[in-house]
């Protein structure tokens, strides 16, 4: 009998799960087990031997099966600790970011210059981005011979063999978009020409695609002195503060005459200022439009005259938020724009707060 004890309390002892238990149990208690078939020997003991006999096989039945239950109870509260090892928690870290999109500084600057001039009273025109080369240089009085037009600056689309259409080229400004609106709206006009355009050009300052936005006046008598209010009355709203423009004379084929435009700026430390000090920054080209650009649009060139200009709209927005480095532009990790300061779905405005 206590050899049976210790065999069994041992054996629970060291179960290594329920599955152990249990056969374990079944073996020592169960109805075929080793005690109940000592109990059953019981019936042919004396009753004397069965006095002794009895009350210890019972002790020893109940001794077993609180074993049995320590046991178990033992294995579930290491299989819990185990479980709680395994799945802990720490629940003071930080939430997961959330992802945040923005609106992209080019389209913000874009807007904004859209806004600005609408407030002058410019229309907004688009058109495509496929030109004819007609409308890309022949009307802006590019002749063939113009390097502009040379394959080095122009992506020219590929033409299958047969295709007798015109050349095609991805545009090089949005002057042609001027020229479309000049054709169908005739003079006078007013009108701004934003968006994408096309130089087969790419290094640190320079990507093959970048952005422009044009614009144009014909009316009466408009001159050079209408441009100059217009551009400074731009960039003063623009960049918030009151700009002076200085012209220099130059050469388009487009305009006569021409001039590049310069901004008042100051250079502290590495780092632009707009609006003070008397450096100058050259940030566009402009002049009065050319008598041949007029007639090739369908604008009597003895009837009406105006200004045109042509800028960069990434160059205005590296300027205006600081960006020294036009990959800023091309990243699509939104950490390197947040560094600019540019947050979630920030949209100008139109002055005035509207
Ligand atoms: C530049 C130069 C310029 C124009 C663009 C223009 C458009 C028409 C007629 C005449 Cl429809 N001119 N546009 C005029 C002068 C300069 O851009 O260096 N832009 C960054």
């Amino acid at each position: 009998m206590q050899e049976l004890r210790d065999k069994y309390i041992q054996a629970i002892g060291s179960a290594a799960d329920e599955a152990a238990l249990e056969e374990l149990r079944v073996q020592a208690v169960g109805k075929k087990g080793e005690i109940s078939l000592k109990m059953r020997e019981l019936g042919r003991m004396t009753p004397e031997e069965r006095q002794t006999a009895g009350p210890a096989l019972n002790a020893l039945k109940d001794e077993i099966n609180s074993a049995l239950a320590a046991k178990k109870t033992a294995l579930a509260d290491a299989a819990l600790d185990e479980r709680l090892q395994a799945e802990w928690l720490d629940v003071t870290l930080p939430g997961r970011d959330r992802r945040v999109g923005s609106i992209h500084p080019v389209s913000q600057v874009w807007e904004e210059c859209t806004a600005i001039f609408a407030d002058m009273g410019f229309a907004v025109a688009e058109g495509p981005q496929v030109e004819d080369d007609w409308y890309n240089f022949d009307a802006l009085n590019i002749p063939g011979h113009h390097p502009a037009r040379a394959e080095m600056d122009t992506f020219y689309m590929h033409r299958a063999a047969g295709d007798d259409r015109p050349p095609h080229v991805l545009r090089t400004h949005t002057s042609p978009v001027q020229i479309r609106a000049m054709q169908a709206q005739g003079a006078p006009i007013r009108v701004i020409a934003p968006g994408r355009v096309y130089r087969a050009d790419y290094d640190q300052t320079h990507t093959p695609m970048f952005h422009q936005v044009e614009g144009l006046a014909i009316d009466r008598d408009i001159s050079m002195a209408n441009l100059k209010w217009v551009l400074e009355e731009f960039f003063s709203a623009y960049f918030g503060t009151k700009v002076k423009t200085r012209f220099r004379a130059s050469h388009f084929p487009f305009t006569e005459p021409s001039a590049e435009v310069d901004i008042q700026c100051s250079w502290e430390g590495g780092t632009v200022k707009v609006g003070e000090g008397d450096d100058w920054l050259e940030v566009l080209g402009s002049g009065i439009v050319h008598p041949k650009v007029l007639e090739a649009a369908g604008v009597d060139p003895s009837q009406w005259q105006g200004f045109a200009f042509g800028m960069g709209i990434d160059r205005i927005a590296m300027l205006k938020y600081g960006i020294p480095d036009l990959r800023a532009f091309f990243d699509s990790d939104l950490r390197w724009l947040r560094h600019y300061g540019f947050s979630a779905l920030q949209v100008p405005t139109l002055r005035g707060g509207i």
